[in-house]
């Protein structure tokens, strides 16, 4: 059905900047919302009302005019058959994914009576669950925040995604700060480590590109051949959860053969004495061992890496493939390590580039209010990679109370926390109210008792901040919202009312809310404002070229902490060291010798994790769910290209279309993600196998640290 709003921009009455004058058609400046490193500016052409095409601006420095495939397609995800449109109310049983129409007062009334009697009993019964959906910081975590402290709700620990790899980072460099991407193309050396651009970041590639144009050398770390690794000069196919011994063995060869900037170490770092000795333990043979590659592939890397940086700029773009494993924080420190022994910060292209999230001086105690929370409070912390355990608990003393309420916006739970069939379960739960805000009936939603509509980017206002460039960004509303889809702020408004909840900031606008977004009190963003961002689309931060060419860490010695007091007095081994996964045949033979396949299950390349896998364009383009194995381990099990076979674990199963490939390395099978469960035959995705088990660091999720065996499926099922 396609919500006509003819008319409406007759009179342009919400005052957008307008590119173009013609009434009937005009541009408005937008940014894409989704969990990318590229937050694109957009461009989105509205004719009579109605948005007919969505560009990336060619005058937005990183985006440069071009989209991705998937938000390429953005008009028809937002005029879906299948949007939601209006609030319902469940009549099915949870999971079922029967609803039945209802109006907003019906639903907010519903909504609040629930939660009364929650909080009645003890408010950290009511939990949020919300992620990266969009990265408006309004749409985000503002008036949701403000509301969930408000009541004294438990509060939800967001790792689902990077917080591993922040924290080992952290320790080392003291902040999510690195190399610019608009430097990039400047490099003569980028090792791409655990990362697969051409699907995630298409931007960072095309200067990749341009470097290589340039005589640049591309090296692929990655178990899978990806679409990038397939494209880099050298591919490096180690084992999964090995990365960490593979830069201890760098180290090791970098200070051995003296390709070591040792003004700078003795400038800028601290604890290289100790850092060496470790390094010594890790011989190239050791590694090749550990790593499942060869000897000269170590020694190799360490010298191209070493001399590259006294050559010219060498930047090691490491990603979250990293860090998705029991010793993914120790990885992410262990590389991060590498720049500073070698002096490749000098240098503005040279360095790494994991996060940028750390420059944006964002304003939390504005947006999220936490003085709302009452004096003397202070709700527990649920981890959510462990949603689905924390669903199953009954009330303890040291868990607290059941969870009786859950608040989910944002994020698709049922289909991409780990350990699905768990997850599943606690959604399942009878005496579990459960709201859910979404633009699609999503797996989770599903199992909502009040399912409400949510408008997407292009009918409401947002401010971003990124993680992978320098620019504070604008999101202007291109259309109205379709049939009776309500920001996530206007929703978490209206409940707020609907509990009695008076204080001035639930009257704030979402204009209000996003001229506070960015503290002006640091020099990063000291000319933040927002009537200019919403006319300009952007404005960058005030950066130094190369963050650590002198020094300037942010760690507590100002330096790089090859040895990091911080990490001994949280419990942890002060120096650069290898954790092997939970799930490995090295590390638990007992547990390989019943599933001996590692699995990975990386992003595929047009969906954005669960997002667009209901847009049929791009669904069909993915074809249904793949799993890419090995010749040796497919001939193994009787396994071709084509069969239908089983994916299993002790914890779950899911059914897959084999491509036999050497793509993937022996030893490991890779599905690309995130499937809906209902789309696929079987009504499983990849999360059925993977665990609820924690990283070393920030509570992080180890999806990628999983072993399963497979099997030809007797029984094949289609969705
Ligand atoms: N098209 C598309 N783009 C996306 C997303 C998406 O779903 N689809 N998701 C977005 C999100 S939420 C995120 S967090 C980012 C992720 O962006 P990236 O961190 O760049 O992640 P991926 O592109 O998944 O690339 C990870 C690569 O790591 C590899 N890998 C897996 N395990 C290991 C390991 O142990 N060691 C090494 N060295 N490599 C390993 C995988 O094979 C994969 O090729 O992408 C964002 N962009
Ligand atoms: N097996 C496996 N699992 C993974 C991963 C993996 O690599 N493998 N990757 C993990 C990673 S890196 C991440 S970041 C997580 C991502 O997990 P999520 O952040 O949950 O991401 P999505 O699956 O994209 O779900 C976002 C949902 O938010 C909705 N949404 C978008 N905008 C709005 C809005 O304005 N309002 C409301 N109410 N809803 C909105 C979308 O319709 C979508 O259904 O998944 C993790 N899960
Ligand atoms: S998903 Fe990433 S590449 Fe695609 S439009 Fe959005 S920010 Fe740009
Ligand atoms: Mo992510």
């Amino acid at each position: 059905m396609l919500i006509s709003a003819a008319g409406w921009c007759a009179e342009n009455k919400y005052n957008f900047p307008l590119l173009k004058t013609n009434m009937t058609s005009f541009q408005v400046k937008a940014v894409c919302p989704h969990d990318c490193p590229d937050t694109c500016a957009l461009l989105v052409t509205v004719n009579d009302g109605i948005a007919t095409e969505v560009k990336g601006n060619p005058d937005h420095p990183t985006t440069g005019g071009v989209l991705c495939t998937k938000v390429a397609r953005y008009t028809e995800r937002t005029y879906h058959p299948d949007r939601l449109l209006y609030p319902q109310k469940r009549i099915g049983k949870k999971g079922e994914g029967r609803f039945e129409r209802i109006s907003w007062d019906e639903a907010i009334a519903a909504i609040t009576a629930k939660l009364k009697n929650i909080v009645a009993v003890n408010p950290e019964g009511l939990l949020p669950y919300s992620y990266a959906g969009t990265m408006g910081l309004v749409q985000g975590e503002s008036v949701a925040q403000r509301f969930f402290n408000k009541v004294g709700a438990s509060l939800l620990d967001r790792t689902i995604c990077a917080s591993a790899g922040a924290a080992g980072y952290k320790y080392t460099v003291g902040a999510s700060i690195g190399t610019d991407l608009e430097q990039v193309q400047h490099a003569r050396l980028i090792i791409i480590w655990g990362s697969n651009p051409i699907a995630s970041s298409v931007h960072f590639w095309m200067r990749a590109q341009e470097a290589k144009r340039s005589g640049a050398r591309l090296i692929a770390i990655d178990p899978y051949r990806s679409l990038t690794a397939e494209k880099c000069h050298q591919h490096i196919a180690l084992l999964p959860g090995t990365d960490a011994a593979l830069a201890l063995g760098l180290m090791h060869v970098l200070i051995k053969e003296e390709l070591i900037d040792r003004d700078y170490i003795g400038q800028y770092t601290l604890g290289f004495e100790q850092l060496a000795e470790r390094a010594a333990e890790w011989t190239p043979e050791r590694v090749a061992e550990v790593c499942g590659i060869t000897v000269d592939e170590v020694v190799q890397l360490a010298r191209d890496y070493g001399n590259g940086c006294r050559e010219g700029a060498t930047l090691i773009r490491l990603n979250y493939g990293v860090q998705r494993v029991r010793g993914g924080g120790m990885a992410v420190r262990n590389i991060a390590c590498l720049p500073a022994l070698t002096g490749a910060w000098r240098n503005p292209a040279g360095g790494a580039l994991l996060s940028l999230s750390g420059a944006f001086p964002k304003n939390n105690a504005a947006l999220h209010r936490p003085d709302l929370l009452a004096p003397g409070m202070a709700p527990r912390t649920i981890n959510m990679n462990e949603i689905g355990d924390a669903l199953l608990q009954p009330a303890s003393t040291e868990f607290g109370p059941e969870i009786t309420g859950l608040i989910v916006y944002n994020s698709n739970p049922v289909a991409v926390a780990p350990d699905s069939g768990k997850v599943a379960q606690g959604f399942a739960r009878e005496d579990l109210f459960t709201v859910v805000l979404e633009h699609f009936q999503t797996d989770t939603a599903d199992y909502a008792d009040i399912l409400l509509p949510a408008t997407t980017q292009l009918e409401h206002t947002d401010v971003h901040s990124t993680y992978g460039h320098y620019y504070m960004m604008a999101n202007n509303a291109a259309i109205q919202p379709l049939g009776e889809a309500k920001p996530n702020s206007e929703i978490f408004r209206l409940i707020a009312k609907g509990m009695g909840f008076d204080d001035a900031c639930f009257s704030e606008t979402d204009d209000q809310i996003a001229a506070t977004a960015f503290r002006t009190d640091t020099v990063n963003a000291v000319h933040f404002d927002w009537e200019f961002l919403k006319k300009n689309g952007w404005q960058k931060l005030i950066m130094p070229d190369a963050p650590f060419a002198h020094g300037n860490f942010l760690t507590p010695s100002g330096k790089c902490e090859f040895y990091s007091e911080s990490m001994l007095q949280h419990g942890l081994d002060p120096l650069p060291c290898f954790i092997p996964p939970y799930e490995s045949v090295a590390s638990n033979a007992v547990l390989a010798q019943q599933f001996p396949l590692a699995m990975i299950s990386p992003p595929a390349r047009n969906f954005m994790n669960s997002t667009f896998v209901n847009v049929k364009s791009l669904r069909d383009t993915e074809g249904e769910p793949h799993l890419d194995m090995h010749p040796e381990d497919a001939a193994a099990r009787v396994i071709v290209t084509g069969d239908m076979v089983r994916i299993f674990n002790q914890r779950g199963s899911m059914q897959a279309r084999v491509r036999v490939t050497d793509k993937a390395r022996k030893g490991l099978v890779v599905g690309l993600s995130i499937w809906w469960k209902k789309l696929a035959g079987d009504g499983q995705n990849a999360n059925a196998v993977t665990s609820q088990k924690l990283a070393d660091m920030g509570g992080g999720a180890t999806f990628y640290d999983v072993l399963v065996e497979v099997e030809k499926s007797t029984v094949v099922l289609s969705a």
